[in-house]
């Protein structure tokens, strides 16, 4: 079961945190990339040294009301316990987070629910998991964004994950706006962005870019 959940949300998804925005206020740039159109916010707020749990979920907060206003899903990373606590409309978590059934437990009934996979075991697994309603494959190509990101999927490799997934996938990793017509082409329903959106010197155009690129809706 997905929670008003619905796969062109995933159109132009921005994923970010403090730790990708040096010098700036995420509340500044979440509303200047609602304000460009973006259909999901995940909150990835990465390293305990940047804030503390109080400062995470005060922030949480402002940043849900902001996706709130704009009618756009507010998605938490990985902490089952702090998407609880902000009522977050959906969480995404990874292989190595906390063990995806044990997520659908706790939270299937009251958000939807994003899983990474990256490798064709790993949505054959996933395919027989009720109650999620997307997948994150990448990352697709380089990205300086995440430490510790598995090996590069490829295009090649995304269109394999998309044949073999029962969901929708967005992609994630290393995308620019150049590369999101090969990306549509590949099936998946959107792209997931840090850096693309958050370094853009014009959000309208990079967002609208990722709006438009032509995903399948299926
Ligand atoms: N998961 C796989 S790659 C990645 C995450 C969170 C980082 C994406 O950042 P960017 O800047 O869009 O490459
Ligand atoms: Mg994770």
């Amino acid at each position: 079961m997905s929670i008003n959940f619905d796969q062109r949300q995933l159109s132009a998804y921005f994923v970010c945190g403090t730790q990708d925005i040096p010098g700036q206020q995420l509340t500044t740039v979440l509303k200047r990339a609602l304000t460009a159109g973006i259909t999901a916010f995940q909150y990835r707020d990465k390293g305990a040294s940047r804030l503390t749990a109080s400062e995470r979920l005060a922030l949480g907060e402002q940043l849900h009301t902001l996706c709130d206003a704009a009618g756009v899903p507010f998605i938490v990373d990985d902490d089952v316990a702090l998407a609880l606590a902000l009522g977050a409309d959906g969480i995404h978590v990874g292989q190595s987070d906390t063990h995806i059934q044990q997520v659908v437990t706790e939270v299937g009934q009251q958000m939807f629910i994003g899983l990474s996979c990256s490798t064709l075991a790993e949505v054959q697994v996933a395919n027989q998991v009720a109650g999620l309603a997307y997948l994150g494959s990448g990352p697709i190509f380089p990205t300086q964004s995440k430490a510790d990101a598995d090996p590069v999927v490829g295009l090649a490799g995304l269109e394999q994950l998309v044949t073999c997934s029962n969901r929708p996938i967005v992609a994630i990793g290393g995308i620019t706006e150049p590369q999101l017509p090969a990306l549509a082409h590949t099936g998946v329903a959107g792209a997931a962005v840090i850096s693309m959106l958050a370094q853009s010197d014009d959000y309208q155009r990079t967002v609208t870019a990722m709006r438009t690129a032509g995903w399948l809706i299926r």
